[in-house]
């Protein structure tokens, strides 16, 4: 028992502070998902980043160990072990159990990076259900071990130590989180994005179990970035960048035009990633149009808009600001409005400056925008065409549209099916009231290399379009989505395979926002029906198959092998792929935008070298080739 005379005034509010985290998690984290626990990770890589930035830290190393918990370790001055003067305990238990006590120790320091919600490790300490640390400092080695916030042990001195630094390892608490299994990928993607941001730090990434290892470190900072970004695209010029600092503000752009048709543009606030633009991307794209346009108005009387200055121009915005406001669903919009003049007048100013000086380039980017202002024009009056023959609109759905009579789209689920044969099954096995069919027939337009004039001529497309409802790219609008399942269902062959990508490329360029959303998925139809006397039974993979006939023995059995959905009546299909009983959807999900673009460009685009070369990586994956 304690009684309330042995807390200083201090310790208590820390408890309080600590127990309040636990309380309401997504106050502190946003959420208690996969994100909120990913968080935690990024909550301590920030530290060590602070630490690299002050100038004390060149490498950061995150592991996740097999007993699932994960650490970080950097070569920074190590938390402090004093005693600090004010709380009387150690900068060790102060960072670990007070919440924001962070990059507080010392005020000089203008803490610049800081996870999304910049709350300090305490807050990793009380979602954890353990928590070990490590200091190299003054030539000692120093440890603490926590629990729920709490300290379990007290700092204790453990030998001598040449090396500098901290290492912080912790055990995410099952008791606060839906899941506690960190994602590689998904780490990988974001701390590749901090080395980029970060520019000389080395952060490494392991994965004990799988012995996945990956090592970022960019001497080039956010040029790197653009390079890395257009790697396998045609660029047009140099990178151009720039670095200015204004009212406290600093600003670091790099930009470079390629020749594809795609944006590609990462924005970030204190190292952030701005998902929903804001004031910052407004004020570039702004002097980025005014800019060209000065340009080219010199050669031509075409008035180009944001959208003609867009086409194939991949852009890393990173803004370090003192106290940014953020905003949107996501809290991922930044909305100072200060910022929208800034980020112009020092773009307009860069830009005027580097084009006097590289004429060739901005002759190069002119030609790109005229084209596709050109372009854009086009696909205007094949719009109007398509439209004037009664695509595109949602009212008028298309005729091979099987739709479903629900009107609810959070209810309702489209299938997009290869082939008018399937599609006939899908139709005739499916649950009316809230599945509607959508045949696909044959290879849609690789969209990856068509710009969107030929996409209003594409019918398979267009046909999509309109059945969705949504409508695309300025008119792009969510909201108007019609279902909030889209299912891809193809044959399980190479074609299917094709089919597949070929939609899934044409969502990821154009539809981005249905796939960020969840609302697109791919169907897994069964490979193998296995019938033994009167019982039948569906198998997915092969191994599951030949696991069950040593089993059962293979008198009286027989096995038929689909080739495709045509060969399954509409009852085996309903039952194997489109019941939301039995079926397994796969749900198509963004961990990595940076990724996805790259293999889309690799697998899609006209460059034909590195595409062989992905094929050859990968070849030994493919476990269904059936050619
Ligand atoms: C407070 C003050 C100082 C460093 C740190 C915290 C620090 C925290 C973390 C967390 C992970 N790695 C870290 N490295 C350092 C300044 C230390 C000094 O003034 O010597």
């Amino acid at each position: 028992m304690t009684t309330e005379k042995d807390y200083s005034a201090n310790s208590i509010q820390v408890l309080a502070g600590l127990s309040a985290v636990r309380k309401r998690p997504g106050m502190y984290i946003g959420s208690t998902g996969i994100k909120g626990l990913h968080h935690l990770v990024y909550e301590v890589v920030d530290n060590s980043i602070d630490e690299a930035m002050a100038g004390f830290c060149s490498t950061i190393t995150v592991v996740l160990h097999k007993d699932g918990s994960v650490s970080i370790q950097d070569d920074g001055r190590g938390i402090p072990t004093e005693i600090h003067p004010k709380y009387n305990i150690s900068g060790v238990e102060l960072v670990m159990t007070k919440l924001h006590a962070g990059g507080k120790f010392d005020k000089d320091s203008y803490k610049v990076s800081g996870g999304l919600h910049g709350v300090g490790i305490s807050v990793v300490n009380a979602l954890s259900k353990k928590l070990h640390v490590q200091v190299c400092r003054n030539g000692k080695l120093y440890t603490q071990d926590f629990a729920k916030g709490n300290k379990l042990t007290s700092l204790e001195e453990k030998g001598d130590c040449s090396e500098r630094g901290t290492l912080v390892k912790f055990y995410p608490d099952e008791e606060i989180f839906e899941t506690v299994e960190f994602h590689f990928d998904t780490l990988s993607a974001r701390l590749r994005e901090i080395a980029f941001l970060n520019k000389g730090v080395e952060i490494k990434i392991k994965e004990e179990h799988t012995e996945k290892e990956h090592v970022f470190k960019y001497d080039g900072g956010i040029v790197s970035f653009v390079e890395y970004l257009n790697k396998n695209k045609n660029p047009l010029h140099e990178v151009i960048s720039f670095n200015k600092e204004k009212n406290g503000n600093a600003i670091d752009i790099a930009l470079q035009y390629n020749d594809s048709y795609q944006e590609n543009i990462f924005s970030f606030v204190n190292t952030i990633n701005t998902t929903e633009g804001g004031t910052h991307l407004t004020g570039f794209r702004t002097a980025l149009t005014r800019v060209i346009n000065n340009y080219a108005q010199k050669k031509d009387s075409i008035r180009l808009t944001n959208e003609d200055v867009r086409e194939g121009i991949t852009v890393v915005i990173s803004v370090k600001i003192p106290e940014p406001q953020f905003e949107g669903q996501t809290k991922t919009k930044l909305g100072n409005s200060e910022m929208k003049g800034i980020v112009d007048s020092v773009v307009s100013a860069e830009l005027n400056t580097y084009f006097e000086e590289n004429p060739a380039a901005i002759k190069t980017i002119i030609d790109k925008c005229i084209n596709a202002a050109k372009a854009r024009d086009a696909a205007r009056k094949a719009r109007d065409l398509t439209r004037r023959k009664g695509a595109l609109n949602a009212h008028s759905l298309p005729g091979k549209l099987s739709d479903c009579q629900s009107r609810d789209p959070a209810q309702g689920e489209l299938y997009l099916v290869e082939g008018d044969s399937a599609g006939g099954s899908a139709k005739a096995g499916r649950n009316r009231k809230f599945q509607a069919i959508l045949p696909l027939r044959g290879k849609i337009l690789n969209v990856e290399k068509a710009r969107m004039n030929k996409i209003f001529e594409n019918e398979e497309i267009t046909t999509m379009i309109t059945a969705l409802g949504c409508g695309i790219g300025e008119e792009f609008n969510i909201e108007k989505a019609r279902y909030h399942k889209i299912i891809i269902m193809t044959d399980a062959d190479v074609d299917g395979a094709h089919i597949r990508t070929l939609i899934l490329t044409f969502f990821f360029r154009h539809m981005k926002p249905l796939i960020e959303k969840g609302y697109l998925y791919i169907a897994q139809p069964p490979l193998f029906r296995l019938k033994k006397g009167k019982s039948i039974e569906y198998f997915y993979d092969e191994e599951k198959l030949d696991q069950k006939m040593k089993e059962i023995g293979k008198e009286n059995t027989s096995i038929q092998r689909y080739k495709g959905l045509g060969e399954m009546n509409p009852g085996q299909l309903w039952e194997t792929t489109m019941d939301p009983v039995n079926r397994t959807l796969l749900q198509v999900t963004l961990e990595d935008a940076v990724e996805a673009d790259k293999i889309f460009t690799i697998l899609m685009g006209d460059e034909v070298d590195p595409r062989k070369q992905f094929i050859q990586t990968h070849a030994h994956e493919v476990v269904n080739l059936d050619v």
